[in-house]
This record gives C-alpha cells, structure tokens and sequence, in this order.
C-alpha cells in the first residue's frame, strides 16, 4: 500500500509541503528522510512514539529512515511550541541523555537491512565545533531576520522574551538538513506539526545553497476528545524507559483510553492493516463500554515498545487484578502490579488483628469505620473477603512471606510488606 494513502487512512498526515510533487516523488523510489529528537529530558515518552512509528512506517514501506539525535541543538533549545525562555541544562547532563534517547530510538528501527538500512545521526558530529566567522558568513547570509520573525516560535515570543540562542535555533535545525541532503541525500524532514517552520526553514536553505529540492511532511499533535493533554496521568508523563514507567503501568495507560479516543490512537500506534481497525471502530461504535478496541491498543503498542514477553506479563497482571486472583503472580509481577498502591513497611509485628491491619494500611481512617467495611463484606485480603472482625492474619497468609494484598471494596488497593 501506498504510504500516503496509509498516512492518510490513519489520520497522520498533517501538513506536507508539495503534495502531488512529493507523491509522484515517493512512488519513483526510496526516498531518505530524518526527523530529529532532543534531549530534553532522560526518556522519550508516548508524546514521541508517533514521530518514531512514522519513521518505521516509512521504513516498511521501503524507504530510508535517519533518526536524528540533537546532541548538538539539545544544548541550545528549541523555542517551538514553548511559551517561555527555558533554562540550559548542564552539558555534561545533556550529552548522557543525548546517549539514553539514542539507545531508545534504536530499538524501532532496522539498521540491519540491506536495501533501506536505518541510519543514527548526532548533530553535534557538525554543530558542535563550527566556526562562529565562518558559519555567519557561509550559512547565515541565507537568513532573512524578517522571514525569521514572522515564524510562529519567534513571532509568539516577540512579547514575552526570547534570547539570541533560542531564536538562533532554526539556523541549527536548517543547518542539519542541509548536512543530512549532502552526507546521505536527504531528501525529507518530518516532525509534529510544532516542527512546520524549522523545516521549511531547511527545505529553504537547501534549495539557496544547492539549488535542490526537498520536502518536508508534519504529523498532527496527538489530542484528547476531552482536551486534557496526552500521555499524562495522575501519575505522572508515560514514559518509554520501562524503569520509569513499568510496562505493566504502560499497558494501563493504553487500556484505560476513552471510547472517543481509541480508534484514533489505534491508527496512530498500531501497524494493525486498516480492515481491522476498521472492525474494531464498528466494535466501539455497536458494544461501547465493552473495552475490546482498548485491549487490543493496549496489547499492541506495550508489544512495540516493550516486546512481546512484556506484553504478555502486562495482559497476566491486569486480569489477576481485574478477577481477583493476584495470588497466582510471581513475586516481580505481584510488585509490578501495585507499584503505584499506597504501601506501607511492616517489622516485627507477627500475626496482625484485621482492624488494626486496615489503620496500619491507611485502607480504614478509624477502627469504627474499619468494622463497618469488614462487616459490609467491603475487605479483602489477598482477594479473599474477610466478614470477620476478629480474624488475625499470621505469618503464613503472606504471598511470598512477606506481601498482604488489602483491598476495600472493588478498586482500592494497599500493599503491606513485612521485611
Ligand atoms: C533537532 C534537530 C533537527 C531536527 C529536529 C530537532 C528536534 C526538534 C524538536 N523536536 C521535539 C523534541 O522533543 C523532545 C523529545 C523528547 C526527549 O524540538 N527541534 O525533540 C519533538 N520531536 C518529535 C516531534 C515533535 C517535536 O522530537 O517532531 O513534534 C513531538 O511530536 O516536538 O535537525
């Protein structure tokens, strides 16, 4: 299938530059394109995972991916989309994240194919020691200060402040463009939609320089129906890094998708073939509430991220909370699925009176309230109900000596973990 008409199916073409131009232009072969990713924090998060997918997207269908690291503009900090000047990290700080957001975007791509091999790049290997005389002269007489401030990173800061280094940033990102056309023909830039002026900007300084022409293509920002901002919960951002976000919380996080958004994010996420999407929307739209289109985005895209062995593991720990059954958990999975439930650590105490247990865990506020959930059938230990309020807990109920799962009620979890 025909990359753009899959882009467009799937909701993921936002802006292009040329459209009929770069159609013809993708149908007459392999075409290099890069989109570039900085280093701004020590983790990608779900926020980047569409970019990522698109570069693999293109791959698929035969053509030659460059992720971009910006080791280089990394240092410098891109005004787009920021409302405010942002401070400078500390370089050495910078180059380490610059190492863990490279070893991230590998593992979506293929650098070992023969015919369209992925290709790494740094902009640091050319920015980082370019010469300020020589730059200004050879590079810099292609900017036009007045096309530079009517750019909507800098047009909308005209009032609130921005310094020469931000507002020197799209110079840099050209500058890699131009770079990637000469290394490796690049011929495309892609990017979210807050990337459209950087690269125009690029596709203008190559066609002064080399007289050639290039394209450039954006994705659209992913938004909510709801309006709040994707890939955050309560919790927090979703990240990629699985020490920062669990696949297990990942998984959530995808399954937990409202029934207006779903459908939308399988096409953004996946690589499932457009009948089946097409069915799961049918699925939505005759049994909401359901939740099969979420189960199969969540399975997919944990899959991607964190393959198939963790997918797996995500699916076990959801469906031993959902139907009560945690004891069948290994001891890593157990701790995996209430990373996020308020916990409290337990010494000495031997055998626990379930009242007194239900205050120490924060599950109760008083031992009045406490009898009055246990009596109601509200408590559980281990998913066993316990009516009794005089029951003592010993030793030996602990999964793995030393976990007491305590719920209240269908969905409120508290972990007691003696050591
Ligand atoms: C640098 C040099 C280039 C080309 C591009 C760049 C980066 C670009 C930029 N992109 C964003 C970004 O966010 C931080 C990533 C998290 C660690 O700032 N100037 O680096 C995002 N990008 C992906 C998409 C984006 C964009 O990485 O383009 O739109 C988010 O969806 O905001 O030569």
């Amino acid at each position: 299938m025909d990359i753009l008409d899959d882009l467009l199916f799937r909701g993921l073409l936002y802006q292009v530059t040329e459209e009929n131009e770069l159609a013809s232009r993708l149908k007459s072969g392999p075409i290099t394109l890069y989109i570039g990713f900085d280093p701004t924090a020590d983790s990608l998060h779900v926020g980047s995972l569409l970019p990522i997918l698109g570069l693999r997207r293109f791959q698929i269908a035969g053509h030659r991916p460059i992720p971009l690291v910006g080791g280089g503009t990394g240092l410098i900090g891109d005004p787009s989309g920021k409302t405010s000047e942002r401070a400078l990290n500390p370089v050495e700080l910078i180059n380490n994240w610059t190492d863990k957001i490279r070893l991230q975007l590998e593992r979506f791509l293929d650098f070992d194919t023969k015919s369209n091999p992925a290709q790494m790049a740094n902009n640091y290997e050319w920015l980082g020691d370019v010469a300020l005389i020589n730059f200004l002269r050879d590079t810099g007489k292609y900017f036009s200060i007045n096309t530079m401030l009517a750019k909507d990173a800098v047009k909308s800061r005209l009032d609130t402040g921005i310094s020469f280094t931000e507002f020197s940033y799209m110079v840099l990102q050209s500058y890699d463009f131009l770079k990637l056309n000469e290394k490796y023909n690049c011929e495309m830039q892609a990017g979210g939609s807050d990337q459209w002026g950087n690269i125009v900007s690029g596709i203008d300084l190559i066609r002064k320089v080399s007289n050639k022409k290039a394209y450039g293509l954006t994705f659209p920002l992913v938004a909510k129906e709801d309006g709040t901002k994707f890939g955050k919960t309560e919790s927090g951002t979703i990240w990629l890094d699985r020490d920062k976000t669990s696949p297990y919380q990942f998984y959530q996080f995808w399954i937990n998708a409202d029934d207006g958004d779903v459908i939308k994010y399988i096409k953004y996420f996946t690589f499932l073939p457009h009948a089946e999407i097409m069915e799961l929307e049918e699925e939505v739209r005759n049994n909401p509430g359901k939740r099969e289109a979420q189960r199969v985005l969540a399975k997919e895209v944990t899959a991607l991220v964190h393959g198939p062995e963790a997918q797996l593991i995500a699916e076990k720990i959801s469906r031993a909370l959902f139907y009560g059954n945690i004891k069948e958990l290994a001891e890593d999975e157990l701790e995996e699925a209430l990373k996020d439930v308020p916990s409290v650590e337990v010494r000495d105490q031997e055998a626990l009176n379930i009242v007194d247990l239900l205050l120490l865990c924060g599950a109760a506020p008083s031992k009045r309230q406490a009898r009055q959930d246990i009596r109601s059938g509200a408590i559980y230990i281990n998913d066993q109900c316990v009516k009794d309020e005089q029951t003592v807990l010993p030793a030996t109920e602990r999964l793995w000596t030393k976990y007491l799962v305590v719920r209240r009620g269908k969905k409120n979890y508290f972990l007691m973990k003696w050591f």
